[in-house]
């Protein structure tokens, strides 16, 4: 018999706390850097190969037809048309710092593993640090530690707190970073938490307003952009695309409207953040 969605959340959520059980282990043990991907500063620390590691063969072992897509280790294409969308440790900086901003992220989804195509089944993301669990399941609403939780609604731009996040590139960052000096004067600030997944899910608790990115990879939205639309966010790319390494944006739905009205314009005038 196939999985329901309240099945596939329960492992989900199961492995997810076991896997940051391991990171927190870890991380009280001492990090040190297993490498460095697209720059410098753009680590793996080892804690980060062997949380994936854990939660890859939990998952195998509980859901042996599905497909896994990691951020640390191999695609592996399943037979159930089902995969498993993992990042081990989500703020990967802030966990190698000690800033307890960080995140196990682990996302179910129907269909090929492409954000711009893929359907959410069944999310949760997992502060290690703080035991928080944010879940969802499509169409079942979100929870944070089993309670329901709701994004900000009626919040004006000039009343709004607002999250992003950089690349790490340095060149990137600058571009980025240029959307900020006009969109300071339109909100009531900005935060820079540093784990996509967790920003997600501020939104969909209302510890945020909006969150915008550009830049992300698959397993950095995949459960939080679930939580987030299952609070009553709009979650989205440019023009009602799904979101996307291109664009990723939460809000209700008028912030999201003006956000994304107000980051195209400036776009157009060589403050696209790209
Ligand atoms: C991080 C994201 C964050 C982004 C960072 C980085 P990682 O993911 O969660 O939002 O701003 O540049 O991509 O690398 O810690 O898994």
């Amino acid at each position: 018999m196939d999985a329901t969605r309240t099945d596939l959340l329960e492992t989900a959520t199961r492995i997810a706390v076991q896997a940051g059980e391991l990171a927190r282990t870890r991380r009280i043990e001492g990090v040190s850097v297993a490498a460095s991907k697209s720059t410098a500063v753009d680590i793996v620390t080892h804690a980060d190969r062997e949380v994936e590691a854990l939660i890859r063969g939990l998952l195998a072992d509980a859901r042996p037809d599905d497909g896994f897509f990691g951020e640390e280790s191999d695609a592996e294409p399943g037979t159930s048309g089902l995969t498993w969308v993992v990042d081990p440790i989500d703020g990967t900086v802030n966990y190698l710092y000690g800033i307890p901003q960080y995140a196990v992220s682990i996302a179910v989804v129907e269909g090929d593993p492409d954000p711009l195509t893929w359907s959410a089944l069944a999310g949760a993301v997992v502060n290690p640090e703080s035991g928080e669990r944010f879940t969802a399941t499509a169409g079942g609403g979100a929870l944070l530690d089993g309670r329901q939780i709701r994004v900000s609604a009626d919040v004006a731009p000039d009343r709004a707190l607002v999250g992003t996040g950089f690349g790490y590139r340095a060149d990137v960052r600058l571009e980025q970073a240029r959307v900020l000096v006009p969109l300071l004067g339109e909100v009531r600030d900005i935060r820079r938490l540093g784990a996509a997944s967790l920003d997600l899910c501020a939104v969909a608790c209302g510890r945020l307003d909006a969150y915008f990115e550009r830049g992300l990879q698959p397993w950095d939205h995949a459960a939080g952009a679930l939580i987030a639309r299952e609070a009553g966010a709009r979650v989205t790319g440019w023009d009602g695309a799904p979101p996307s390494a291109d664009f990723t944006l939460a809000a209700d739905a008028p912030l999201a409207e003006f956000l994304e009205s107000f980051l195209t314009m400036a776009a157009s005038t060589g403050h696209d953040g790209t």
